[in-house]
């Protein structure tokens, strides 16, 4: 299995310090914890607001299922090394916004979701990708979005496995999105000619292209 850098190559770590100092309840971690690449800061695991909708989801990973249906030649159910060790990994560092005025700054690391849908083989009609999520939470985004930008649903971040709190088993990279496109827990991609579909934020308000240089509503 290839990681493949798509900023660059130099990486230094730094040990994980004070756990302890965090607000919330502190995030049990097994392994170190990268805070710098090619020169840059990265924020820590440890710094995110948990808000999501009905709090964190612990996925048994014995049991878990990525499921890719809708407009595809062969719907597939994909287990959690399926999609890890069968896939080419790319690494990169983008910053997560949330529209709540907080942002993180991380080195993630997945499979491009291009990989996984080649797999299945789209139909010519599928216009959008709905993620849907352990929570119930949905999301969607256009085929060429995700494309056209290498996009990645990382499985890790700043080189440490995803924390439940923070979306285990995958958390989609939606980068120049606002933060309720990084769909966590996610548990299914179907691809569907639904322009018109809205995911739980989007449906309540909330831009659907989600442009993080564009109006945060629905104007
Ligand atoms: N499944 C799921 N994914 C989700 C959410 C959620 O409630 N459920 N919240 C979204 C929002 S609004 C943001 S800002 C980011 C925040 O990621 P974090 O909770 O890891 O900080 O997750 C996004 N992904
Ligand atoms: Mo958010």
């Amino acid at each position: 299995m290839r990681v493949i850098s798509l900023a660059g190559s130099v990486l230094a770590a730094v040990s994980l310090l004070a756990l302890s100092a965090c607000g919330g309840g502190a995030i049990q971690l097994s392994g170190t914890e990268v805070r710098e690449y090619q020169g840059e800061n990265l924020s820590s695991i440890q710094d995110f607001r948990e808000n999501s909708i009905r709090g964190p989801q612990y996925i048994d990973i014995e049991g878990y299922e990525l499921a890719i249906s809708g407009l595809v030649e062969t719907p597939l159910t994909l287990s959690y090394d399926e999609v890890t060790a069968e896939n080419d990994l790319y690494k990169k560092v983008v910053t997560l916004n949330c529209v709540e005025g907080w942002s993180a700054t991380i080195l993630w690391e997945g499979v491009l979701v291009t990989d996984l849908l080649a797999q299945a083989g789209v139909l010519p009609a599928a216009r959008v990708l709905i993620f849907y999520a352990e929570d119930g939470y949905t999301t969607s985004l256009p085929i060429e979005y995700i494309t056209d930008n290498d996009i990645i649903m990382a499985h890790k971040m700043n080189d440490v496995v995803l924390p439940s709190e923070r979306g285990f088993p995958f958390q989609l990279v939606a980068e120049s999105k606002w933060g309720y496109k990084w769909i966590k827990w996610i548990t299914a991609i179907e691809l569907s000619d639904d322009i018109s579909y809205r995911g739980y934020w989007e449906d309540r308000g909330y831009s659907n292209d989600g442009d993080l240089d564009g109006s945060k509503f629905e104007g």
